[in-house]
């Protein structure tokens, strides 16, 4: 089973051309098309042989009879549509039989696609049949609908070059290699076993029971692709699973990571896992509980039954060259101090088990993981990347007309959090951005829209290094407050503080003379005069500056800032 064969027996793809030079100057002159992550893992998974017996993007024959009878034309079975989508000014430049050059985000050339079919998606129908369901709440539907573009190109591949990774080197091995290795360790049956997440005990107790079970070697195969948005980021979990690989009897399991980038299709996507592990040279490969399962809709209801990829995947094993061992969900007696099968509990049994939500609350409260749950590695690793929440960063927003108050009390409440000490912090107030940062910018909504999404990445970049940014623009427009707001959440805290002094009373003050300015005509676009200002609808704080002292302003802030649990008074 170590020949470098595919998943189907043919010979290993490597798309590969043999000299780049040439092809690379033939590709100057080619339409161009930037892949995104998405695009860059299926073009690897393509060009190393993972996606084998693929050796391109389907033409529209085959991506009908994949999306509809999980069948290639020759018959072999093959769950997923890989396609090249593309936008429909891009599709402009095209033609059947054209060559396009696929270059990666930085404009290194990746690959040459010789387009031979190109055709409009039917999303709706991609989903209904690949995902099961046409809900956005599904993430992979969401995926489709909402980020994948609306025309399909297939055709041939060549590759001038794998992407370019520098994290992790030594764990990243092609299909090729990773069989190769197997021959030198003399490993001749193999159980994979796929993962996006970081590994618990139960995760542990799974993999080593299926190793046992088959008596094979234990290949840990996380994807390391493109992931969803929430996914723990792979830095962080290949950590984790490089700290667990010790509780392993030793030489037993190698880690190595898989560039894939998932769909969450569950049971289709779990034979399709299967088939690229056939390729990476497994024997074996383990189908859990809900695998590749999405998270279930708002209601609470899932998108696929627990068992269905495990159902679907036994279906068709004998046509897969790879042997597939099922278990059903782990999960840890307390009676017994041990985890077993689920199926093999009783109902006088305490049954424990912690989920993915639970684990985040208690790393961001700082609380105690219990020991039958992880491994002190993992938790250290997992704490880490997620501190307790008053030792996140955040972004405190204030947002206001202009004599509002927002800078004065900007201004303070960074005196304030610098006197506590112990936190980096940052004023970022509209004046000083303008001055620094927007300075060719005006008023117009164009403009004032990428004032405010620089000051978003700015504060995005303080907030993810667990800093403390201050902001104070007027930021007129819902939409980018709300953008900014998604924006920063994934990385840490952010605090909307609407200052909600009225125009006259902003007017009566007319500090800056602005406002004369503007009744005259002077200034153009001044926000509450002939420019609009739309209200927050839910801030987490609003503050009137004309019924407080500024002082008492700040407490009020500080008091929110220690209720949400980012400061410690
Ligand atoms: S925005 O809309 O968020 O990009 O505005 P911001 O960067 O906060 O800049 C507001 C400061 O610029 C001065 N200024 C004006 N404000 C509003 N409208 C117009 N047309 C305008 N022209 C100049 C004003 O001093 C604002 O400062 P603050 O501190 O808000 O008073």
């Amino acid at each position: 089973m170590n020949k470098l064969i595919d998943a189907y027996g043919g010979k290993l793809h490597n798309g590969l051309v043999a000299d780049p030079t040439v092809l690379q100057r033939q590709m100057l002159t080619m339409p161009q098309w930037t892949l995104s992550q998405r695009q860059l893992c299926d073009v690897e998974l393509l060009l190393n042989g993972g996606f084998s017996p693929l050796t391109g993007f389907m033409d529209q024959a085959t991506y009908d009879g994949v999306v509809n009878t999980m069948r290639l034309p020759n018959g072999l079975l093959w769950p997923m549509p890989i396609v090249l989508d593309v936008s429909e000014d891009f599709a402009e430049s095209i033609s059947q039989g054209s060559q396009i050059s696929l270059i990666d985000e930085e404009g290194l050339p990746i690959a040459v696609l010789t387009i031979n079919d190109y055709w409009r998606a039917d999303h709706q129908h991609e989903a209904e049949q690949v995902y099961g369901t046409t809900s956005k709440e599904h993430r992979g539907v969401q995926y489709l609908y909402d980020k994948t573009n609306p025309v399909y190109l297939g055709g041939e591949l060549q590759g001038l070059r794998l992407p370019i990774y520098h994290d992790f080197r030594q764990l990243r091995f092609t299909p090729d290699e990773l069989r190769r290795e197997f021959q030198h360790l003399g490993w001749y049956k193999v159980v994979g076993f796929q993962t996006r997440n970081p590994m618990h005990r139960a995760y542990h107790e799974v993999t080593a029971h299926a190793a046992k079970d088959v008596e094979a070697n234990l290949l840990i195969h996380p994807v390391v692709g493109a992931t969803m948005n929430g996914d723990v980021d792979h830095y962080t979990r290949v950590r984790c699973y490089k700290s667990i690989i010790k509780y392993y009897p030793e030489q037993s399991t190698m880690l190595s990571l898989l560039p894939l980038a998932m769909r969450m299709a569950g049971p289709r996507e779990a034979l399709w896992h299967a088939i690229i592990r056939q390729n990476y040279g497994c024997s074996h490969f383990i189908i859990g509980r809900d695998h590749a399962g999405p998270s279930p809709a708002k209601d609470g209801t899932p998108f696929y039954g627990p068992y269905d990829a495990q159902e679907l995947v036994n279906q068709y094993r004998n046509e897969l060259g790879i042997q597939i061992v099922t278990y059903p969900e782990m999960v840890y007696v307390e009676e017994k101090a041990e985890y077993i099968p689920v199926t093999e509990t009783t109902s006088d049994q305490h049954l424990l088990r912690l989920s993915g939500t639970e684990l985040r609350r208690r790393l961001k409260a700082g609380l105690d993981v219990p020991k039958w749950f992880s491994y002190p590695e993992v938790i250290t690793e997992l704490r880490r990347t997620f501190p307790p929440r008053y030792q996140q960063g955040f972004t405190v927003f204030f947002t206001g007309l202009s004599g509002a108050g927002k800078s004065t009390l900007a201004k303070a409440l960074y005196s304030k959090l610098m006197e506590t000490g112990g936190r980096s912090v940052t004023l970022l107030d509209g004046d000083i951005v303008r001055h620094n940062l927007s300075s060719e910018l005006g008023f117009s909504k164009h403009d004032r829209d990428i004032n405010i999404q620089r000051i978003g990445f700015v504060a995005t970049e303080i907030t993810k290094h667990h800093g403390i940014a201050i902001c104070a623009p007027i930021a007129p427009y819902h939409s980018t407050r709300h953008a900014i707001r998604e924006q920063i959440q994934e990385v840490g805290g952010f605090i909307e503080i609407y200052v909600s002094t009225s125009l006259e009373v902003c007017e009566q003050r007319d500090r800056k003379g602005l406002y004369s300015k503007a009744r005259a005509g002077i200034i153009k676009d001044f926000t509450g005069v002939s420019d609009p200002y739309e209200v927050p609808e839910a801030p987490e704080l609003e503050i009137d500056t004309q019924t407080k002292l500024p002082d008492e302003c700040v407490q009020e802030i500080l008091l929110k800032l220690e209720h949400l649990g980012y400061i410690r008074v």
